[in-house]
């Protein structure tokens, strides 16, 4: 196992301790840690680079590993927040390589380019695990192990109901006016998403992708660019937000825009992804038809995943989060409980 200098985490923790350490500082550290060189030797120290907090599902998905990674727990987290910037991550990963950190935890937010800097973890001999977003399949064996979300799996589920719904509607064989708000361009979760849905959409000629733009998965970018399908198309039937914060921020467009219903009353279907509460409080008023859950509650299967690993117990390379989807039929009965 790979020990970060006992030396370093002590003086990091005594300079914590004396309230030196500044927020400023590259990364953050536990604050509660109590400073003796017992402490130091006996915790595992994480690295972790979490891609940005651009969604109520990043942060959730932050204080998820931040709650349970705690030096209670018997872990040293040192956490970087990467502003969306790839060349941050790489950064970051490269600094808790030298620093000889027990493992690397990283929610990577692009598809590509990782390989260069996951084959120094390797050639370090740091386990590193994707957290939430994958890279792609040609760099996987540079990796220790994913433990996030099937992403292809929740587009394909977006178009099974989509399907559904039409039927219900009697429009199966309506020409379907379709516009979707991507999310990151490159992302795992964008990729994932498009290519599920796609494989349902591929199945109706009649289903037309109007307008495709990526509104970035920030709650601004997707009323913005909401606003912008609004005025260029007049025929909408179907908006696709790859994330709660877009379709919260579309919603807002498309009912200042009074095009939530069109002339002859008809609603415009709404599907959106994650699950966060806000999202779910707009599916119970009826205004957002669809939520598919994304799951970023993996604290504690991370925390196994990471025991295993550095116990030399099995571990699965490939682990997934439970994820249901969220309708008027069922989400009153998960509203109250939503910790985000
Ligand atoms: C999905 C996650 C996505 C969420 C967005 O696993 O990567 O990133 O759907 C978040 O809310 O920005």
């Amino acid at each position: 196992m790979h020990r970060p200098h006992k030396l370093t985490i002590l003086l990091l923790l005594l300079a914590l301790a004396a309230g030196t350490l500044c927020a400023c500082s590259p990364f953050d550290v536990a604050s509660d840690v109590a400073v003796t060189s017992d402490t130091a030797e006996d915790l595992v120290t994480v690295g972790f680079s979490q891609l940005g907090s651009e969604s109520a599902w990043r942060t959730a998905n932050t204080k998820s590993v931040q709650d349970t990674l705690t030096t209670e727990n018997g872990f040293f987290l040192m956490y970087d927040n990467a502003r969306q910037l790839q060349d941050q991550q790489i950064k970051a990963l490269r600094s808790f390589i030298s620093q000889r950190v027990d493992a690397i935890v990283f929610c990577p937010v692009a598809e590509d380019g990782w390989e260069t800097v996951l084959g120094e973890a390797k050639e370090a001999g740091v386990p590193v695990i994707a957290l939430d977003r994958n890279i792609v399949s040609k760099d996987q064996p540079l990796l220790t192990a994913f433990l996030g979300e099937d992403m292809r799996t929740e587009g394909v589920k977006a178009g099974t109901w989509l399907e559904k719904e039409l039927k219900k509607q009697g429009r199966e064989d309506e020409d379907i006016q379709i516009a979707v708000l991507e999310g990151t361009e490159g992302s795992s979760a964008t990729e994932g998403r498009s290519e599920g849905f796609l494989a349902i959409a591929s199945r109706h000629q009649n289903w037309h992708f109007t307008a495709q733009a990526s509104g970035e998965f920030t709650r601004a970018k997707g009323k913005e660019v909401m606003k912008r399908f609004l005025s260029e198309f007049s025929d909408i039937d179907v908006v696709i937000a790859q994330n709660d914060d877009m379709a919260l921020g579309a919603l807002e467009a498309i009912e200042s825009a009074g095009r939530l219903y069109d002339a002859e009353g008809e609603k415009m279907i709404l599907i959106s992804y994650d699950g966060c509460k806000e999202a779910l409080e707009a599916v119970t008023n009826g205004e957002i038809d669809l939520d598919v859950e994304c799951n970023p509650l993996s604290g504690p299967k991370l925390k196994t995943l990471i025991e295993n690993i550095l116990a030399g117990r099995s571990y699965s390379a490939v682990n997934y989060m439970p994820e249901k989807i969220f309708t008027r039929e069922n989400v009153d009965q998960y509203l109250d409980s939503r910790m985000y």
